[in-house]
């Protein structure tokens, strides 16, 4: 089997099962060899606890990345998630030009904003340097909220497939290459993930639990990525990806003491039934 090497960019939450707690068990259980960049190391994530402790690490990112470089160690992907700031935001474009193989592929998820709001601690300086990041990523990950900040076009919590198609359009319009849009839901029983790609714009549905959990996001991402180094299209991995995210908040229903985050652990035999179909 042809073995992949991918680097994740993205923060360390020590609690909180998301980012990178979750993003390189995903991967190494994907069958490829993960590399990581931590972006900031973060006592918990921002999401619904208060008083956590940020240190920011892009400081430290300048001399990894040159170390790397001399040492010829380089990448067929490059997946980044939450990264904290605009300074780590412009370092990843550097790496996106350092470090890649030919044809590697770079994925960016915003991870930024939800539900028509940004994340603790951004502002619109924050959404722009993210959507200058995106213009130079090969395929961009963001959901309903991300793509309204990135593109100036007006949220809504309900909507139609035209609103869809307008949205993508106004991503095509500013330089956004793949697109894989998550969140997709035209009514309370479905939900699911719009893809534009080459082959035109695709959308996989299933069904939607009545749950709304932190760190899905980054499960989706990371599954996401597994599965496209795995062989998988776009519209294959992003299937594989919802699947097992929807399993883990099933896994996970029920447990009020559980709301910071989704039990990914434990659903991993599924991801890899999932990864094997076909
Ligand atoms: O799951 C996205 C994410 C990652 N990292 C941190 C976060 C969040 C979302 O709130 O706060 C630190």
């Amino acid at each position: 089997m042809d073995y992949k090497r991918i680097l994740t960019i993205q923060d360390i939450s020590c609690f909180g099962q998301c980012s990178m707690t979750v993003a390189l068990p995903i991967l190494s259980a994907c069958g490829v060899e993960t590399v990581i960049i931590p972006s900031a190391v973060l006592s918990t994530h921002t999401g619904g606890f208060t008083g956590f402790t940020f240190r920011d690490l892009s400081e430290d990112i300048p001399a990894i990345a040159a170390h790397w470089k001399k040492e010829g160690i380089d990448f067929d992907a490059i997946y980044t998630g939450y990264l904290g700031s605009e300074k780590m935001i412009d370092m990843v474009t550097d790496i996106f030009n350092t470090l890649s193989r030919p044809n590697c592929k770079k994925i960016v998820d915003p991870a930024m904003a939800d539900n028509g709001m940004l994340y603790y601690g951004f502002d619109e300086a924050y959404a722009s340097a993210m959507t200058r990041l995106c213009k130079n990523a090969d395929i961009v990950l963001p959901n309903i909220t991300e793509a309204c900040f990135m593109t100036g076009f007006e949220y809504k919590e309900k909507y139609d497939e035209g609103y869809v198609k307008a949205l993508l359009s106004e991503l095509d319009a500013i330089g956004m290459k793949d697109i894989v849009l998550t969140g997709v839901s035209y009514d309370e029983k479905t939900t699911g993930v719009v893809v534009k790609t080459e082959r035109g714009i695709e959308y996989y549905c299933h069904r939607r639990l009545p749950v709304g959990s932190h760190g899905t996001g980054d499960v989706f991402a990371s599954a996401f990525s597994g599965a496209l180094l795995r062989g998988k299209n776009e519209l294959g991995a992003a299937r594989v990806a919802a699947n097992y995210t929807l399993r883990c908040i099933e896994n996970t229903a029920g447990d009020e003491s559980h709301r910071y985050g989704v039990k990914f652990e434990t659903a991993i035999p599924y991801l890899l039934e999932e990864l094997n179909k076909e």
